[in-house]
């Protein structure tokens, strides 16, 4: 053993006893994180943040946004779990969002954010989100913060690797973290078959440039490795994605020893313009799979869920010069692209270097066909040959490597729980700081594109430990917001967040504030039970069935008297918001209501489905406090039994019973006090 693999080794033990025993190397200067020059952070009441930082809420699979720098919380956006504050997923509307081939799934582990860009830069149009567990795409509007697409992606099984963007946001790249047998293949054979029967998958969805719209435009077809993290290529590097992948070794059980039995695993670098070459030619094969596309329509309000059975899948065996393999030390995590697109740094997560490797250099191997053999049949490139330089103790546990616009690079250490400031050019550590504790994603506003905006770093530690007053045995998240416009990072804010952050991306406030929705018209609004005024509001029954179209204005529902309703009916209240003004939101609950309530925006209609189960009086109400004479913004509804004689009928206003009807009779119409 020379001395070099000594250290390594050395290193490796102690990385490798912080990550068996589950916990991190706390830095032992906690003191020394009190303070921080907090007036950097401040921003004083009644005026605005400079960025909107968006937040992947990690395990409550939604999205958070922030302000930059007060770390105040502004919205928490619903994507892939319901949300019973706004109704999402649990309102007629936003049902089919959540559809999949697996029928309904209410909830997912959201990791990554991708904000859309032109040339390298952010242009505020779109956030993607990936939901990790069952494999989803998320897009949302930036002029709504709401979601308004969601795409399975099938060949897949823990959609990590998810979602990076290209520099004109040609393509969303998503990989599959687990290899499987491919969806038209039976996946009922022994796991120890692994090695012949688990292939990997890695998607590319476009997106329509006008209208954001997602589809999957193909697929390629790979070893059954892991794929963990990637990045598209940028300037230079532009048609190139690079992509962290794990378990070469291809194991199946007990991976934390034998998927890291080798010395190195891979970077995989994708041509995919030769891609879209070999898919213009023809080389692309149809496989049949079932996956759900999902669309919200800003008009009718409602969302759609299509099952796709049909994926263009192309198989590198066919498809040469498309990808290889760059060898990369100890199960590499963060595969991050530098502004200039010429520098790639792999994180192996136990390794005791940062590999960094030149684009340039990159494609003089493959000119040179300086490949060390095959893995696979793709092609491997010797490390040197690719390598532009190892940064060289850095600290144990790399993670993920944000970048500024002045030629620094920033690299999360979970283990030491430090970010490690260094220099693309000759690789030097110029500065570190601990983060408290054990940090995952760092993020850095612009820091993924060719134009980082710098200024602010923002660390998402995994360990809360002792920054925050302690609410029983969970804790809140703890980000952490460090000036970076000096030469030494300086710290300047705790700030809690919710679900478990782990990427994120933060904009200008300039990029977006001008641009927010803030009505539906309702002159536009073509659901199927818009009521645009009071006086289209009315109820019908439909077998068992009872339609309520319903209006909201301040401060009243109409109709706020319904009688005739028996149990067993199904009651639909479609409510339309009729006001017009920004920031009027109405919310409708009714008794026993076992979803949620629905929160409808100004010139909105949504749907809250209850079903009447035993006879009774059934008060309903708005939400939201809309005005001084919000808690009068009610009504009620009346319950009789099965089979009972009171006629349906509905009112605001005037204050007459039901009318009885003839006993069976369930042909009756509605009937509306005339006023
Ligand atoms: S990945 S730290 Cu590093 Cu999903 Cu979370
Ligand atoms: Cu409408 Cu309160």
């Amino acid at each position: 053993m020379n001395f070099y693999y000594f250290k390594t080794y050395a290193v490796l033990i102690v990385v490798s006893v912080c990550l068996l025993s589950m916990q991190s190397c706390k830095p032992k200067t906690a003191q020394s994180a009190a303070g921080g020059d907090a007036s950097k952070s401040f921003v004083a009441p009644g005026k605005y943040d400079e960025f909107y930082n968006i937040v992947s809420g990690g395990f409550n699979g939604q999205v958070a946004v922030y302000g930059i720098p007060s770390g105040r919380l502004f919205r928490i956006i619903p994507v892939f779990s319901q949300s019973a504050e706004s109704g999402y997923g649990f309102s007629e509307e936003t049902k089919p969002m959540l559809n999949t081939s697996h029928g309904f799934v209410p909830w997912d582990d959201q990791h990554h954010i991708a904000l859309s860009q032109t040339k390298g830069e952010h242009d505020g149009r779109w956030a993607f989100a990936n939901g990790n567990n069952t494999p989803r795409i998320a897009r949302i509007d930036l002029t709504t913060f709401r979601t308004s697409e969601i795409l399975e992606i099938p060949n897949s099984a823990g959609n990590h690797a998810s979602p990076f963007i290209t520099e004109n946001s040609e393509y969303i790249l998503a990989a599959t973290r687990f290899s499987i047998p491919l969806d038209d293949q039976n996946g009922d054979v022994p796991i120890n078959t692994y090695k012949q029967n688990f292939k990997g998958s890695i998607s590319f969805v476009s997106i329509n440039p006008t209208s954001g719209e997602m589809n999957i435009a193909f697929q390629i077809r790979t070893p059954g490795v892991n794929f963990d993290l990637s990045r598209a290529g940028k300037g230079k590097s532009h048609g190139w994605f690079f992509l962290s992948c794990y378990n070469s070794e291809k194991a199946n059980t007990l991976l934390e020893v034998n998927a890291s039995a080798k010395d190195k695993d891979f970077v995989m670098a994708i041509n995919w313009k030769k891609a879209e070459e070999y898919l213009k030619a023809g080389k692309a094969k149809k496989q049949a799979v079932k996956y759900a596309h999902n669309v919200y329509d800003e008009n009718t309000h409602t969302a759609t869920s299509t099952i796709k059975t049909e994926v263009l899948v192309l198989d590198p065996a066919d498809c040469p010069d498309m990808l290889y393999l760059i060898p990369c030390p100890k199960s590499p995590h963060g595969t991050d692209v530098d502004p200039t697109g010429e520098y790639i740094a792999a994180s192996g997560k136990l390794a005791a270097s940062i590999p960094v490797f030149s684009f340039t250099k990159i494609q003089k191997a493959i000119a040179d066909k300086a490949f060390d053999g095959e893995y696979d049949g793709i092609p491997v490139i010797k490390y040197e040959a690719a390598l532009h330089g190892e940064v060289v103790k850095p600290g144990l546990g790399p993670l993920h490597t944000e970048f500024d616009e002045k030629g620094n690079a920033y690299t999360s250490m979970f283990v030491s729980s430090e970010i490690v400031k260094w220099r693309l050019s000759d690789l030097q550590v110029l500065d570190r700081v601990p983060t408290y504790y054990s940090i995952g994603h760092l993020s850095i506003p612009g820091g993924p594109t060719a134009k980082p905006h710098g200024k602010y770093m923002i660390a998402y530690n995994k360990i809360t430990k002792d920054r925050y007053l302690p609410t029983g045995p969970e804790l809140t998240q703890s980000a952490q917001l460090f000036d970076i416009s000096g030469e030494k990072m300086k710290l300047i804010l705790d700030f809690p967040t919710t679900g478990e952050p782990h990427y994120a991306e933060a904009i200008p406030a300039s990029l977006l504030m001008s641009k927010q929705r803030k009505i539906y018209k309702i002159e536009e609004n073509t659901h199927p039970y818009v009521s645009k005024g009071e006086g289209q509001s009315k109820v019908e029954r439909k077998g068992n069935q009872v339609h309520v179209w319903m209006t909201a204005i301040r401060s009243h529902l109409t109709p706020d008297n319904i009688e005739g309703v028996k149990v067993g009916d199904e009651v639909y209240f479609h409510v339309t918001n009729l006001e017009q003004d920004w920031d009027v939101p109405h919310g409708f609950a009714i008794k026993g209501a076992n979803t949620a309530e629905i929160l409808v925006m100004p010139g909105e209609t949504q749907t809250l489905k209850w079903v009447a189960e035993k006879a009774g009086m059934f008060p309903f109400y708005c939400t939201d406090f809309c005005s001084a004479l919000h808690q009068e913004m009610s009504g009620y509804l009346r319950v009789s039994p099965a089979g009972s004689n009171v006629a349906l009928h509905f009112s605001t206003g005037t204050n007459k019973p039901s009318v009885s009807t003839p006993v069976g009779s369930l042909a009756d119409t509605s009937k509306k006090e005339s006023e």
